[in-house]
């Protein structure tokens, strides 16, 4: 009877050291999982992904040598694309996208194949270059080459002057 008791206080213990493990991350919002190609040789791509590990995400890298095809086949437009390729809850993420642009993307889920920074936006996030900041739009992309910006980043009337 009494090794029983003691059993079951050792239960509820347990049970309380492993609710105050889990309960700090539930705080804090949802961790999303993303897989991303990219190049082997890529490192603006290594340093993109390790920025999105710094902002909270679950990060699969697949090492892609033809990212070209692999673009054609998420059906990534040849005007918005980029350097590495994401996939994120069925969305596409193409290029150096800021972290706050997939989270608001993933909260609003607007009708699109995905979202993509195109081309290779000095002062995106892994495309850093001393205090350098050209702006810069992230756009919604479908297949069919529409696209719609979705967020603009960098001061443009700052950028303008000399
Ligand atoms: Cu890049």
């Amino acid at each position: 009877m009494r090794i029983e008791w003691r059993f079951s206080r050792v239960l509820v213990l347990a049970f309380a050291v492993l609710l105050a493990a889990c309960g700090p991350r539930a705080a804090t919002g949802p961790q999303y999982s993303i897989e991303v190609w990219k190049s082997p040789t890529c490192s603006c791509c290594k340093k993109w992904v390790e920025y999105l590990q710094r902002e909270g995400f679950k990060v699969t890298v697949h090492e892609e040598p033809a990212m070209n095809p692999l673009k054609a086949k998420l059906g990534v437009p040849e005007a918005v694309a980029s350097c590495h390729t994401g996939l994120v809850n069925g969305y596409v993420i193409e290029g150096h996208v800021p972290a706050e642009d997939i989270r608001k993307l993933l909260a609003e889920k607007p009708e699109a194949r995905g979202l993509s920074a195109p081309g290779m936006p000095i002062g995106s996030p892994g495309m850093e270059v001393d205090g350098q900041h050209d702006p810069y739009e992230t756009v919604l992309f479908n297949a069919d080459g529409t696209t719609k910006t979705f967020a603009e980043h960098g001061d443009r009337s700052a950028a303008a002057k000399p």
